[in-house]
C-alpha cells in the first residue's frame, strides 16, 4: 500500500476505523483467538549497538548487566514451562550486533533451536543481522520466524540508531526470506517520531514479499538512562489507530501488541484487540523489562471471551519435522 493510501485509512472517523479492522480481521482469522507467545532473553545486556530505546545497549549506563549466553539445559527448562502455560509461540533473543558462522556462540544457539524445536511450539529468534547462510542453518534448525524489526521509518532511523542502518535491517530480512523462514517484522512507537514515520513504517512492512507473518507493534517503554528515558508514553487511540491500519494493510498478519503493555489499561488493550490484535507476549517478564502478569492476562481474555490460540496441527508432537 501507498502512504497516501494507508494515510487515508488513519484518517477516517475512529469508529469506522475500527469497525473496518475488525471486519478485516474476521474475514481472515478464526473468531476471538489470541496467539500467547513467551519470550527469553538467551543472552543479555552488553550490546555494541547504539539503539536509542534499548536498556541492553552497553553505550548507555541502564543497571542492565551484561551476561554470558545461557546453557542449552536453562533455555529449554524456560521453554517447556512456556508450552506448559499455554504458548504456542517461544521466541529466544539475544543482545549483540548479529550472528557469524563458525562462532561457537551461534553453534551453541542452533543446538539449543534443535532441543526447542521439539516441543512443538512455533520457534522465533531475534538474534540481530545474519547473512543467506545463517540463515539457512536456522532454518534448519528448526526456527520457523525470525524477529528482525525495522523500528521506525527510514527516515526517522538515523535518529535511532547510528551503528547499523536501516538498509542493513532490510538485507537481514532478506536472507531470513531466501531461507524460507517466516519474518517477522515490526517497530516501536512514541520514539518522537510522527504518524507519517509510522505509516511510513507500515509501508515498507507492506512492500515485503512475501509479507510479514507477524507484525510486533511495540509501545517505547522508556528506560532509565538511554537517550530516550524522558519520551512521553503513547496516546492509546493513536496506538489503536496504528494496529486497525496494520491489520487493514496486512490481513494475515499476525498483529502482535508487544511491548508496553504494563502502562495500558485493561479498556485500551480490549480495543487494541476490537482493531485487530492478535497476540501478545505472555509472562510476566519481556527481554529486560516488565509485562503483566501471566494470570492477569488470563483474567483479561477471559472477561474478553477471547481464547489462547490452540497449537497449529502441523506443530503437534508426532507431525511430521520441519513443517511446523
Ligand atoms: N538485538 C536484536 C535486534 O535488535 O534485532 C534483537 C532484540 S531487540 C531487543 C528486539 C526488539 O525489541 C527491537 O527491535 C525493538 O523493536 C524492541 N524493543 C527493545 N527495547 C524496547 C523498548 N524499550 N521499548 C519498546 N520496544 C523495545
Ligand atoms: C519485539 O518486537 N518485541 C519484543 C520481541 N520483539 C523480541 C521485545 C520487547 C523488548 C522490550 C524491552 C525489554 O524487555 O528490554
Ligand atoms: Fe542491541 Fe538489539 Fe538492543 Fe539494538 S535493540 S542495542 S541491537 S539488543
Amino acid at each position: 500500500m501507498t502512504l497516501a493510501e494507508l494515510q487515508s485509512l488513519y484518517e477516517q472517523p475512529f469508529f469506522d476505523l475500527i469497525a473496518r479492522g475488525r471486519a478485516v480481521y474476521l474475514e481472515h482469522w478464526n473468531n476471538n483467538e489470541v496467539q500467547l507467545c513467551t519470550l527469553l532473553s538467551i543472552k543479555t545486556g552488553g550490546c555494541s549497538e547504539d539503539c536509542g530505546y534499548c536498556a541492553q545497549s552497553a553505550r548507555y549506563s541502564t543497571g542492565v548487566k551484561a551476561e554470558r549466553l545461557m546453557e542449552s539445559e536453562q533455555i529449554m527448562a524456560a521453554a517447556t514451562r512456556a508450552r506448559e502455560n499455554g504458548s504456542t509461540r517461544f521466541c529466544m533473543g539475544a543482545a549483540w550486533k548479529g550472528v557469524r558462522e563458525g562462532d561457537p556462540r551461534f553453534e551453541q544457539v542452533l543446538g539449543a533451536i534443535r532441543e526447542v524445536s521439539k516441543l512443538g511450539m512455533e520457534v522465533c529468534v531475534t538474534l540481530g543481522q545474519l547473512s543467506l547462510g545463517e540463515a539457512r542453518k536456522l532454518k534448519d534448525a528448526g526456527v520457523t520466524a525470525y524477529n528482525h524489526n525495522i523500528d521506525t521509518s527510514p527516515e526517522y532511523y538515523p535518529q535511532v540508531v547510528t551503528t547499523h542502518t536501516f538498509q542493513d535491517r532490510l538485507n537481514t530480512i532478506e536472507a531470513v526470506q531466501k531461507a524460507g523462514m517466516d519474518v517477522c517484522c515490526g517497530g516501536i512507537i512514541g520514539m518522537g517520531e510522527t504518524v507519517t514515520d509510522r505509516l511510513r513504517m507500515l509501508e515498507v512492512l507492506t512492500g515485503l514479499d512475501p509479507a510479514p507473518e507477524s507484525v510486533p507493534i511495540n509501545c517505547l517503554m522508556s528506560m532509565p538512562g538511554t537517550p530516550m528515558e524522558a519520551q512521553a508514553p503513547v496516546e492509546i487511540f493513536e496506538l489503536v489507530r496504528l494496529i486497525a491500519v496494520t491489520r487493514i494493510a496486512l490481513p494475515k498478519a499476525k498483529v502482535r501488541l508487544s511491548a508496553g503493555r504494563t502502562r495500558l489499561t485493561r479498556e485500551g488493550q480490549a480495543l487494541c484487540f476490537f482493531a485487530g490484535a492478535n497476540s501478545i507476549f505472555y509472562g510476566d517478564k519481556l527481554l529486560t523489562a516488565k509485562n503483566p502478569g501471566a494470570n492477569e492476562d488470563r483474567a483479561l481474555l477471559e472477561e474478553l471471551d477471547l481464547v489462547p490460540q490452540e497449537p497449529r496441527a502441523a506443530c503437534l508432537p508426532g507431525a511430521a519435522a520441519g513443517v511446523c
